[in-house]
């Protein structure tokens, strides 16, 4: 788990990065999903890494305006036997203070009394729109009293700003605990994947494989999946988010499997494996299976210090299109086809995302008209794929496929740490070279 201490010089730099100016971070809150009945709670990321507290409800105010020790507010649920009894353990106010380092704590229904108090003296308050809909109202009508208010004090009307560009630039570089972390959840991940390989068998149902993989996540004390496990056999796996997982495997298919676990602190795995049911590769599984291989080591094989996510989806996406056209899958120039997009029926998606406590992480992949710039600490993953269905139409002037091809669905993803000097592959574990994931 991240050290309390980690936690604190977050705050310490996001302070820094706040200047004279106050934010408001709130918690998640639970969401019901039928009835009365509430999904598992899943804390929202920004409130996460800047607090460790795992409670819905509560709000965490940043006043950098404020002295040494009256900076730091959470808003919390107050301790109250009859409650706990039916939602469990709260930490309440003391617990705010004594185990999150809390200057202050006050329970959550003052918050709307105290807020106001608490902003005098800000320069601009930082709270993102839109996302924490019961919160805003408060806020506004701060916003509105600190307005009236100036008129008579001459205050200086505070501006409003939305906290991510700071706090995410914060998070898109992993410091080394939470490299480890990551590491756990990928590695957890991974070992999942070269389980559900080992046990699959011609007839099982997604659902079966769906189960071993997250027995196996829950096994190993993590929270679950991170995300809808896809486990999707022949043409299932060119529907990219398919999660029904309820058709049988066949002997004769492929599997598509993309899933990753998410640790008791949030932090995930990403990965996904294509693999025949039947252990063997027909020749066209073959034949796009290496494309795809091909394209993904080419572009984790362009990972330096100074890349970008735009290059590393540029130099697999070259590979994928001088392979189809090899194919006869897609004709024309390489360049030309790339330019017109007329490759766009056969890989429809980008070629990675930051990961993180999110799985796809906050960070900016462009700062004006400049592409960010990778950097030592930051994670991605990198998942081309090829996917040969009739869904999207053949563009114009480009081959109509045989049957032969259909119902191909390939995807291969890892994730990647950017280092001082190149990458790392985090989720080598799981195996993809041919003669690995074949039966011999
Ligand atoms: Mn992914």
């Amino acid at each position: 788990m991240i050290n309390s201490q980690t936690f604190s010089n977050r705050r310490d730099l996001f302070f820094s990065k706040l200047g004279r100016n106050a934010a408001i971070i709130p918690a998640a809150t639970l969401m019901t999903h039928h009835s009365d009945c509430e999904h598992a709670f899943r804390q929202h990321s920004d409130f996460w890494y800047l607090t460790g507290f795992d409670e819905p409800n509560a709000i965490a105010l940043f006043l950098p305006h404020k002295p040494i020790g009256e900076k730091y507010i959470l808003f919390v649920l107050p301790k109250e036997k009859e409650a706990e009894v039916w939602q469990g353990f709260r930490y309440g106010l003391e617990g705010a203070i004594e185990s999150f380092g809390a200057d202050i704590a006050h329970s959550i229904e003052e918050f709307p009394n105290l807020l106001g108090n608490y902003l005098i003296g800000a320069e601009g308050l930082a709270f993102r729109l839109g996302k924490h809909l019961h919160v805003e109202p408060l806020i506004l009508k701060a916003l509105s009293e600190q307005l009236d208010r100036s008129q008579r004090t001459g205050e200086t009307a505070m501006q409003l700003f939305p906290p991510c560009p700071i706090l995410h630039q914060l998070r898109l570089k992993k410091e080394n605990e939470e490299i480890q972390r990551i590491k756990e959840a990928v590695t957890i991940s991974a070992k999942a994947h070269e389980l559900a390989r080992s046990m699959l068998k011609p007839g099982m149902s997604e659902r079966e494989i769906q189960a071993i993989i997250e027995k196996y996540f829950l096994d190993q004390g993590t929270r679950g999946p991170a995300y809808g496990s896809i486990v999707a056999g022949g043409d299932n796996a060119c529907v990219l988010h398919y999660t029904s997982n309820q058709s049988e495997l066949n002997s004769g298919d492929l599997v598509l499997i993309d899933a990753g676990c998410s640790l008791i602190d949030y932090y995930n795995g990403d990965i996904t494996r294509t693999f025949p049911i039947n252990g063997k590769f027909t020749e066209q599984q073959k034949a796009i299976y290496e494309i795809v291989l091909a394209a993904q080591k080419e572009a984790i094989n362009s990972i330096v210090p100074g890349q970008t996510a735009e290059g590393i989806h540029s130099s697999a996406l070259k590979v994928l299109v001088e392979g189809l056209v090899d194919l006869r899958l897609l004709k024309g120039k390489v360049d030309s086809i790339i330019e017109e997009g007329s490759y766009r029926h056969l890989y429809m998606h980008r070629t990675g995302h930051w990961l993180g406590l999110d799985v796809h992480d906050v960070g900016a992949y462009r700062l004006g008209e400049y592409p960010v710039k990778l950097e030592q600490g930051m994670v991605l993953t990198v998942e081309p794929g090829i996917y040969i269905s009739d869904r999207i139409p053949v563009p114009k002037g480009q081959p109509d496929i045989d049957l032969e091809w259909k119902g191909i669905g390939i995807r291969i993803e890892d994730d990647v740490l950017i280092s001082d000097k190149g990458y790392e592959v985090l989720s080598s574990l799981a195996l993809k070279e041919i003669d690995e994931i074949q039966c011999s």
